[in-house]
């Protein structure tokens, strides 16, 4: 009797906070503001893609610059020539979900860039993470192919730490990014170690 009470009380109170995120595509270059949500179902993720040609692509956690499924969420390229472009995701769940602009334009690719964004990130599983990964990807693939299909992560070529080709994002916060990016050159450069050790 009183458990139904206070689900029936409970419910309507829920559908009232469901909350409207607005995030900000492209606001100030190659970023989503937020760039991580915390949200619960019946909430809904309103991107407003307000500049340039960006999309918000799903991916996996362990594969930041790849889209998730032929079925997975996907804007599309959103060219905004005349005011903002609105994408809404309803959200269903709190499972950590993730996402990464899937533009390149010649040698810059916006993931790699550490375009990304978070749905529920968990302590395990960080945006700032996520991201390092994502800007990882730029150290090991120094071309893009051709096709719209982002490359594939080529694993560990050892030999090759050249890495020249970073792409440099203009009107990015760079301060940051740098120490992210030096951390995930550590990370990749022991894993090749590892990775050598057990060939040799
Ligand atoms: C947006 O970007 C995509 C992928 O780079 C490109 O194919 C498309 O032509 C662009 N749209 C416009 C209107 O420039
Ligand atoms: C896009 O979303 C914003 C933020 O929620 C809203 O203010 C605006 O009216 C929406 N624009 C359109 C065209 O739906
Ligand atoms: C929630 O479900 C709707 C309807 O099936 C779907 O369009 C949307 O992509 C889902 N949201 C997430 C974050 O998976
Ligand atoms: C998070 O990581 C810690 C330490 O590695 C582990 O003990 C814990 O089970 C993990 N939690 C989840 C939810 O995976
Ligand atoms: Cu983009």
């Amino acid at each position: 009797m009183r458990f139904s009470t206070v689900a029936a009380t409970l419910l309507p109170i829920a559908g009232a906070l469901a909350t409207d995120f607005t995030v900000l595509v492209g606001d100030s270059g190659l970023d989503y503001n937020p760039s991580s949500v915390n949200a619960v179902p019946g909430d809904n993720l309103i991107f407003s893609f307000v500049a340039k040609n960006h999309t918000i692509t799903q991916s996996s956690f362990a594969d930041p610059c790849t889209k998730l499924s032929p079925t997975a969420i996907d804007s599309g390229f959103m060219f905004v020539s005349d005011g903002p472009l609105n994408f809404t995701i309803p959200v269903n769940d709190t499972n950590p979900t993730w996402f990464y602009c899937a533009q390149i334009v010649g040698t810059v690719n916006h993931c790699q860039s550490g375009m990304v964004f978070a749905l529920n990130p968990t302590a395990n599983k960080t945006y700032d993470a996520f991201k390092a990964a994502a800007q990882s990807l730029a150290n090991s693939s120094s071309s893009p192919s051709s096709s719209g299909a982002p490359a594939p992560a080529s694993s560990g070529s050892p030999s090759s730490s050249s890495s020249g080709s970073t792409p440099s994002s203009s009107g990015s916060p760079n301060g940051a990014r740098g120490m992210q990016v030096g951390t995930a050159g550590a990370l990749l450069v022991s894993g090749a170690g590892l990775l050598a050790g057990l060939i040799l």
